[in-house]
């Protein structure tokens, strides 16, 4: 197979769930810098100008979660799907709700959070700390924690909480001066253990770095 091709940034969670999943396989990958835009010439790989995109021998693909389903059938490495239908399926719901009821209703407010664009109305506020709310409740009855989210091997649930919760627990904190940890205790021993691996080590460096050069590419104070 061709080398895949990254397109994304390193200051981006959702571009870190795709590289997480190629390293955790031990892919080769090209990363190609790309912040996202609205240019035809990104639209034509990304229509909707988001990242991450990934360039595969057959053409480009985008949304996250369908990325990953991607490198799951085509990549050879560890499987991080369960072999069991019910099992995989649960692992797509845990998958969803970080997406859905954590990761969106908190990007409401990263201008707010992280980009120091100013506050986010009430009335986003109002709408966004329920489905927080929510979102770890369901995320609390439906995850297991043993020690990985969805039982006892790291899946693409792992992958997508690590790089959801963390973002909705600064918002919970800057925002709502509420420690969203409180409503998923057992959040902090899965973090604490995902955190002991050394591709998300890597990633987490990778990052820092990234977050500078984000901020120069888009004229932000560091
Ligand atoms: N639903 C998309 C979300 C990706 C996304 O929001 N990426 C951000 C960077 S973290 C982006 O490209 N934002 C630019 C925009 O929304 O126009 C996915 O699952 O990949």
């Amino acid at each position: 197979m061709t080398m895949l091709k990254l397109l994304g940034f390193p200051a981006s969670n959702y571009y870190n769930m795709v590289k997480m999943a190629l390293m955790e396989k031990g892919a080769a990958y090209e990363d190609v810098r790309v912040y996202s835009g609205s240019k035809e010439e990104f639209l034509s790989k990304s229509a909707m100008g988001k990242v991450p995109c990934l360039e595969t021998p057959d053409g480009f693909l985008t949304e996250t979660s369908v990325i990953l389903d991607y490198i799951e059938d085509a990549v050879d490495g560890p499987s991080f799907y369960p072999a069991d239908p019910y099992e995989r399926a649960r692992v797509r719901e845990l998958v969803k709700y970080s997406e859905l009821y954590l990761e969106l209703p908190a990007r409401r407010c990263y201008g707010e959070a992280f980009f120091g664009t100013g506050p986010v109305s009430q009335e986003v506020k109002d709408s966004v700390r329920p489905v927080l709310e929510r979102g770890c409740s369901a995320i609390k009855r439906r995850g297991r924690f043993t020690p990985y989210l969805a039982g006892d091997t790291l899946t693409y649930a792992d992958m997508v909480f690590l790089h959801s919760f963390p973002m909705a627990a600064s918002v919970a904190h800057s925002v709502f001066d509420w420690n969203l940890t409180e409503e998923l205790p057992q959040a902090q021993a899965l973090l604490e253990h995902l955190n002991q691996r050394p591709v998300v080590a890597q990633i987490a460096e990778d990052t820092k770095q990234g977050m500078k050069e984000f901020r120069k590419a888009y004229g932000m104070a560091d």
